[in-house]
């Protein structure tokens, strides 16, 4: 049985197959289908709201039982911002590195002088599964706490995981290896939330 991820992103269709893959449903992304379907606009003021219209807007276009998630990071020092926005923080130009670029470059300057006890931010993401006639089978959401870092490091990752300082651990998520992210991510946690709905919901 196929289920469609209602992303453009590579990154979280790669992070979440991978966690997927144990309940014997195939997720495919929406560059996997012949025809784009019309992109809902994203004008929830929480994940879970933005979460919960892409999936129903998907699931309802094509036809597919359709999972979406909306995700972003919340710095404390700046009252939750970006937030929903995190996506076209600095700008909505440009291709992903180089909006990833500039969303990094401008968070940095936004805490510049912000000392490391106040810069604690956390990833959120929240999903849902919907039925093509529109109805939502299940809401999961998870959450990836740690401090923003004074500089990017490592290259893994996406986004702002080269800002995200864990201190446990002493690396920023882009150091951690794609396994060791999804381990403690909050996409790791809200898919690995999906995936035992899912199991109850098929057969392998
Ligand atoms: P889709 O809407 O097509 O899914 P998107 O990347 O635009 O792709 P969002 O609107 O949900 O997705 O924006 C989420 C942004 O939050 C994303 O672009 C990153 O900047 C940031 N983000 C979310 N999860 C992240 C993660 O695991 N690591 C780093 N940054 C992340």
């Amino acid at each position: 049985m196929r289920i469609l991820l209602a992303t453009s992103n590579p990154n979280k269709l790669r992070e979440v197959r991978e966690i997927l893959a144990p309940t014997g449903f195939e997720v495919v992304g929406l560059d996997s289908l012949p025809e784009q379907p019309p992109e809902p606009a994203e004008d929830e003021t929480t994940f879970e709201g933005n979460a919960r219209l892409k999936a129903v807007a998907y699931a309802r276009a094509t036809n597919y039982r359709c999972l979406a998630e909306d995700s972003g990071l919340e710095v404390d020092a700046l009252d939750g911002a970006p937030g929903v926005y995190s996506a076209r923080y600095a700008s909505a130009e440009g291709s992903r590195e180089q909006r990833d670029r500039a969303n990094n470059e401008k968070l940095l300057q936004e805490l510049s002088g912000v000392p490391p006890e106040e810069r604690g931010a956390r990833f959120v993401c929240a999903m849902c599964l919907a039925d093509p006639d529109g109805s939502i089978v299940a809401e999961t959401q998870g959450r990836y706490e740690g401090l923003i870092a004074d500089a990017p490091r490592g290259d893994n990752g996406f986004g702002y995981d080269p800002l995200l300082y864990l201190p446990d651990v002493g690396l920023t998520s882009a150091e951690l290896s794609p396994e060791e992210k999804n381990a403690r991510s909050h996409r790791g946690a809200a898919a690995r939330a999906m995936a035992r709905v899912l199991e109850r919901l098929a057969p392998h």
